[in-house]
């Protein structure tokens, strides 16, 4: 039995569950998501250390819900006007006991330490579960890209990489993208740390272009993971996607490419929506117009309406009141919570996939599992994304670069993988159809295990 250097449990006796828990809500007081993400797992924790009470000893617990380190910077740039402004920048390295530090890059206005640090957590358990040897992190800052120019991109991600990159290396910690970085952000990103390190380090960054180290399936692989997921969930309960009417939130890069995938599937997408509102449009979502709005004009998506007659734009709204048997959430965290998730039931919905992180609120979950709907949560389903970046990183590291066919198969077979994890897990603690529960112990029991054995690091 290891001695105790910490003050966190008692020689004595094992401190309980709650009480590991009522100390992180102490220590994280006001950090509302972070502690919103740290309660689901202990919720998830709960049958496990009954049955396994040594997960409680030497402040293991304690250990995994705080981050080996977090780094807050100051990013000044300039507008095209000259105007300088300031915004702030974060990165949460929360887990090396499994590889590399590794997790997305968030801009957006609403980013705070706590958004970080629970996308971070979050990405510790959804590493694990991809058996790809991934550590944990995230960052961002709360720059507005919207209404930005190239130029002014370029300035803000250069300056951000200018006190980034001493952070970063390829066995050390390697970003990529999340709401806001896309592409053409990680492009400037790896372009200020190649000039500051003087080394084309190719894998200190996923995401790339193919055309310069990327991986061929990268930017789908989030929403292709997704559908991969869902589909596969559903077979495993006598069940398809092949023909279901879907509603998808958002309209970024994990929405985009679960439409796509789910319409190569054989089912019907019939809204989407992005923080300006929503379209319905019965005949399904043409993607390659929705691509070129979003992604190509950077424009609202009443400029997709505008050109589909059977399209209607609903400025404000969302998609939740849209009647469908599967629905995936694939814009922000909280954005589906208990009402919505009432509606969605009694409008016959018989699968929810998380496409973004945390979309759905506690007692919206609730709702799902209660109504027996098949429910995939984020950390599992939207696992494809870092997956990718895994398969990303190894190629680099070998100087290989596969076709896009065979990355997308191996996507399919780690989302198979995934799910199996999840599902054995949830099966052992004798709830089969519980994924919460199976991909929060699985992505755990992983993690956990690496960081007892690492010793008290
Ligand atoms: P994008 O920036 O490409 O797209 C985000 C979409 O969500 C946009 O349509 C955006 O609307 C909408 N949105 C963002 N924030 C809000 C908000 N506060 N309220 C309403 N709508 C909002 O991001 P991604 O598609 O990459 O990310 C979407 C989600 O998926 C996030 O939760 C992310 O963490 C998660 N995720 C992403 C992965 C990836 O590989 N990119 C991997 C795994 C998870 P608008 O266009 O108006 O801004
Ligand atoms: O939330 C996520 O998993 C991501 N934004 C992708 C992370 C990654 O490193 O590819």
């Amino acid at each position: 039995m290891p001695t105790r250097h910490d003050d966190t449990s008692s020689p004595e006796a094992k401190p309980s569950l709650n009480a590991v828990r009522e100390r992180i809500h102490t220590r994280n007081a006001g950090d509302h998501d972070f502690l919103q993400a740290v309660d689901e797992v202990f919720e998830s924790l709960e049958p496990l250390v009954a049955q396994e009470p040594e997960w409680l000893d030497d402040a293991l617990l304690d250990r995994i819900c705080e981050p080996e380190r977090q780094v807050v910077f100051r990013v000044p740039w300039t507008d095209d006007a000259g105007r300088v402004h300031v915004n702030r920048g974060f990165r949460v390295q929360f887990s090396s006991a499994l590889g590399p530090y590794k997790g997305g890059l968030r801009f957006h206005p609403t980013v705070t330490l706590d958004t970080v640090k629970f996308l971070a957590f979050e990405q510790t358990f959804k590493n694990a579960l991809t058996g790809l040897g991934l550590g944990s992190g995230k960052g961002g800052s709360d720059f507005d890209p919207k209404g930005k120019s190239d130029a002014e991109i370029m300035r803000f991600s250069q300056s951000f990489m200018t006190e980034l990159w001493r952070h970063l290396g390829d066995e050390t910690d390697v970003p990529a993208g999340d709401i806001g970085v896309g592409g053409r952000e990680i492009g400037y990103l790896f372009g200020q740390y190649k000039r500051l390190r003087n080394r084309h380090e190719s894998g200190v960054l996923t995401g790339k272009s193919p055309s310069w180290g990327g991986l061929d399936v990268r930017t789908q692989a989030t929403g292709y993971g997704v559908a991969y997921f869902a589909e596969t969930m559903m077979d495993a309960r006598g069940g398809t996607l092949h023909s279901a009417t879907c509603v998808v939130s958002g309209s970024g890069n994990v929405a985009i490419y679960a439409i796509e995938k789910l319409q190569a599937f054989g089912a019907t997408v019939v809204a989407c929506s992005d923080s300006s509102g929503s379209v319905i449009d019965p005949d399904g979502i043409d993607v390659a117009w929705l691509r070129e709005v979003k992604e190509v004009r950077r424009e609202r998506l009443d400029a997709y309406a505008a050109e589909r007659p059977a399209a209607s734009y609903r400025p404000g709204e969302g998609v939740w009141d849209v009647a469908c048997d599967a629905a995936f959430p694939c814009a922000t965290q909280n954005e589906l919570g208990e009402e919505d998730a009432r509606m969605l039931v009694a409008n016959g919905v018989r699968c929810v996939a998380e496409g973004a992180n945390m979309p759905c609120t506690p007692e919206a979950v609730h709702v799902f599992q209660e109504a027996g709907v098949a429910f995939a949560p984020g950390k599992a389903a939207n696992a494809g994304g870092v997956a990718a970046s895994g398969l990303e990183m190894r190629q680099n590291a070998a100087r290989e670069r596969w076709s896009f066919e065979r990355n997308d198969e191996q996507l399919r077979a780690l989302m198979a993988d995934i799910h199996h994890a999840s599902a054995s897990a949830a099966a052992r603690l004798g709830r089969p159809n519980d994924l919460v529960l199976g991909a929060n112990v699985a992505g755990f029991e992983r993690v956990a295990e690496a960081t007892r054995a690492l010793g008290v690091v």
